[in-house]
């Protein structure tokens, strides 16, 4: 097995030293930060988090942070969803553009205050392009990375585990809402989200120091809930059609294409970057989509590069994530398909490297 050479460049997170003790056996790279990706194994590690609960270091979901009298007018710049009905203590899922419509990043904005966001980065340097943005419009506003490093509490026991360590307030928290917490001293934001379909919490961990007793304080007060290190699911994920930002898009696409056309008020979303180029392109209509696809036969290999999709002969689009579901005994999929091939039961083959495969398109995801 070839190794990924460790250095400065490739950042822990404050929870390395308790995902390395709990046997962490596989690796990405998110942000320039190690994302674990298995644990046990993915189709154990799937059974565990829709059973029981798990706690996911999820720091290279980095935040880059608003500061002034401008962040609001910031925020609004940079994506297409309306965020005038927005109040502190709100999360929104929101496409990010560029000025011609395509997908720069699908972050979390997290909205502190009037004038303090996070925006809850997917693997894309959005830091930059903000920085840019702020200097080249000469807003009143400071954007930086904290020392903030999403722990998430995924699965079904995830609202018992947390109310031994935060109290039971924290079952009140609404979906996509968060509220502040105390631990051991410091004041902690915990929102009622995550990157799985399963419920739970990402609790926001300001300063690096606090990393490990917050961590250690879970796994203490769940072990009669057989709490597990985990990580985010492949199988879980494309079960529930959470987009990966780089896999299954990227700047090429507009957020309609990415089916995240729910998300964007662009007649409304006065100041986004992007609205003049999205307000043409949604007058048409995507031509492609992002769409659920079941892949007939034995398990398929990892989709390392988009598999081309095919009817008739003709490329009609491509595969970007793949897994075999043991619950749904099929292969699950999200693929990018044209207008013409778009529509539930449509028959599609699938190129493989393991050779070509019959293919289904879905009415919805497996949820
Ligand atoms: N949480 C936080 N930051 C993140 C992620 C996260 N940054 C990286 C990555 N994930 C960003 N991408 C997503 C993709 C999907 C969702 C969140 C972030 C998500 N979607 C839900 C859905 O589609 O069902 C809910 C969307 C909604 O209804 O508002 O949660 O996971 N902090």
């Amino acid at each position: 097995m070839t190794q990924i050479s460790l250095s400065r460049r490739l950042r822990r997170t404050p929870f390395s030293d308790g995902v390395e003790a709990a046997g962490v056996k596989a690796y990405t790279v998110y942000n320039r930060m190690l994302l674990p990706t298995v644990f046990e194994s993915v189709e154990a590690d799937y059974r565990h988090l829709k059973e029981h609960v798990q706690i996911w270091d999820v720091s290279c979901e980095r935040q880059v942070e608003l500061r002034g009298p401008d962040a609001t007018r910031l925020m609004q710049m940079l994506t297409p969803r309306d965020l005038r009905g927005m109040l502190p203590g709100q999360c929104y899922y929101v496409p990010i553009v560029d000025e011609t419509g395509g997908m720069l990043n699908d972050p979390v904005a997290v909205k502190l205050s009037e004038d303090r966001w996070w925006i809850s980065i997917a693997d894309s340097d959005l830091l930059f392009w903000v920085k840019g943005i702020a200097n080249g419009y000469r807003l009143d506003v400071l954007v930086d990375e904290p020392d903030v490093s999403p722990l998430a509490v995924q699965g079904p026991k995830s609202d018992e585990l947390l109310a031994r360590v935060f109290g039971d307030r924290v079952r009140d928290i609404r979906f996509f809402r968060f509220d502040m917490f105390e631990f051991q001293g410091h004041s902690l934001a915990i929102a009622r989200s995550g990157y799985s379909k399963q419920g739970g919490f990402e609790i926001y961990v300001e300063g690096s120091a606090v990393g490990m007793p917050l961590w250690n304080a879970l796994f203490e007060a769940g072990r009669d809930l057989n709490v597990r290190a985990g990580c985010p699911n492949l199988i879980e994920r494309i079960e529930g059609g959470l987009l990966s930002y780089g896999n299954d898009m990227t700047d090429d696409n507009t957020p309609h294409e990415c089916g995240l056309g729910r998300f964007c008020n662009t007649h409304t979303a006065i100041g986004c970057i992007g609205r003049d180029a999205l307000l043409r392109v949604a007058k048409e209509g995507p031509v492609q989509q992002i769409r659920p696809i079941a892949i007939a036969g034995d398990p398929v290999p990892p989709c390392d590069r988009p598999w081309g999709v095919f009817a008739e002969g003709r490329r009609v689009g491509q595969i970007t994530s793949a897994a075999w579901s043991p619950d749904f005994a099929t292969n699950v999929a999200i693929g990018m398909v044209k207008l013409s091939h778009w529509d539930a039961g449509t028959a599609l083959e699938v190129e493989t490297p393991e050779g070509t495969r019959d293919a289904v398109v879905q009415a919805h995801f497996w949820i």
